[in-house]
This record gives C-alpha cells, structure tokens and sequence, in this order.
C-alpha cells in the first residue's frame, strides 16, 4: 500500500468501468483520498477519482450525484474539509450508499469536517468514517464489503485482506524491532 508505483492489477482496476466514485472537495484533499484509491486498486474493485466542489462547483456536483446511478457507480465516497457539506449534498442528490471521509482541516484538525459531515438531519443517511487517512482507508473498506454482498471475489479479497494483517502482527511481536 505504501508502493506508489501503479501494479498491473491497479492499472487493469482503473481502465475497467468504475463501481465506486471517489471524490473530494479540493485537489489539496488527494493526499488524504489516495489512501482510499490505494484500498481499492489492491482490491481491483474499479474507481474514479475525481475532484468535485459542493461550494466552487455545485452544478457540477449535482450533475455528478444525480447521474451516477445510471452511469454504473454503486457507492460513492466523498471526502472533504472544514463545512464539509461535499458528501451531505451529494447523499442529497442520490440514493446510492455515500461514505465520508472528514480531511483533516489546518486550523480545527479535522473535528470541524467531521461534525460537517456526520450530523446529517434524519431522512438522508451519510456514513461517516474517521478524520483523515484511518477513514479514507476504512472508506474503502466499507465501499468493498457493500460490493461484497454480489460479488464474491470480492468477499475473498477482503478476507485476504484481513488475514494478511493480522499475519503481520503475528510474525512481528517485538515492538522494538522496526
Ligand atoms: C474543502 O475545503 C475541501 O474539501 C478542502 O478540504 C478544503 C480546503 O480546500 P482548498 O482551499 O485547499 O482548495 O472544500
């Protein structure tokens, strides 16, 4: 996960039609939303990265958000900071499952975007992840078990997933060893 060179499977994974849409209020949020691109092409589930402003480009959020079903995007993470209103205007639009991912702000570290994000009003559900690079991953995560539910191979990546974790725990005990 942390080789930023694209594998072949990540490169097959982004050419395919995508299942997850992945996007962010601003390109200064990448460095946070990598992290959930990274899950999903070790996954091979294909997304689409995409920056999409609810304040600088509302029009084009809602062209975003009410055609994303037809266009073949089953879940939708959307990251943003500070009033992050991105994921709450986007799960307004649509009614595909939408994760969110609270970036972590330079003046309030973050607790502003994820009270922005995780108070939605009863009746438009947003799932709220933790603040930063922890929630982009379990972003992914969470968008993967969705698509598990019809896709099998899916289910087992996860499973690999998870065992290759705690494989790493278990075969580096000593906390002193780097
Ligand atoms: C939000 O404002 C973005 O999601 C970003 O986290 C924050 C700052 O954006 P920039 O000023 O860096 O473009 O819309």
């Amino acid at each position: 996960m942390t080789d930023e060179r694209p594998t072949p499977n990540a490169v097959a994974a982004t050419a395919a039609k995508p299942r997850v849409g992945v996007i962010m209020g601003s390109r200064s949020d990448w460095g946070t939303m990598q992290h959930a691109v990274e899950v999903l092409n070790e996954l091979q589930i294909p997304c689409e990265p995409m920056v999409v402003s609810a304040h600088r480009t509302p029009d084009l959020l809602f062209d975003y958000a009410e055609q994303a079903e037809q266009r073949g995007l089953e879940v939708i993470i959307a990251g943003a900071g500070g009033a992050a209103h991105l994921p709450g205007m986007c799960a307004a639009k649509t009614v595909l499952p939408v994760l969110g991912v609270p970036v972590e702000s330079a003046i309030l570290r973050g607790v502003d975007s994820l009270l922005s994000i995780v108070q939605m009003p009863a009746g438009v559900p947003v799932g709220t992840l933790a603040i930063g690079k922890a929630g982009a991953i379990n972003a992914a995560l969470l968008a993967a078990s969705i698509l598990a539910l019809k896709t099998p191979s899916i289910r087992e990546s996860l499973k690999a997933f998870r065992a290759a974790r705690t494989q790493d725990v278990l075969n580096n005990p000593d906390p002193r060893e780097a």
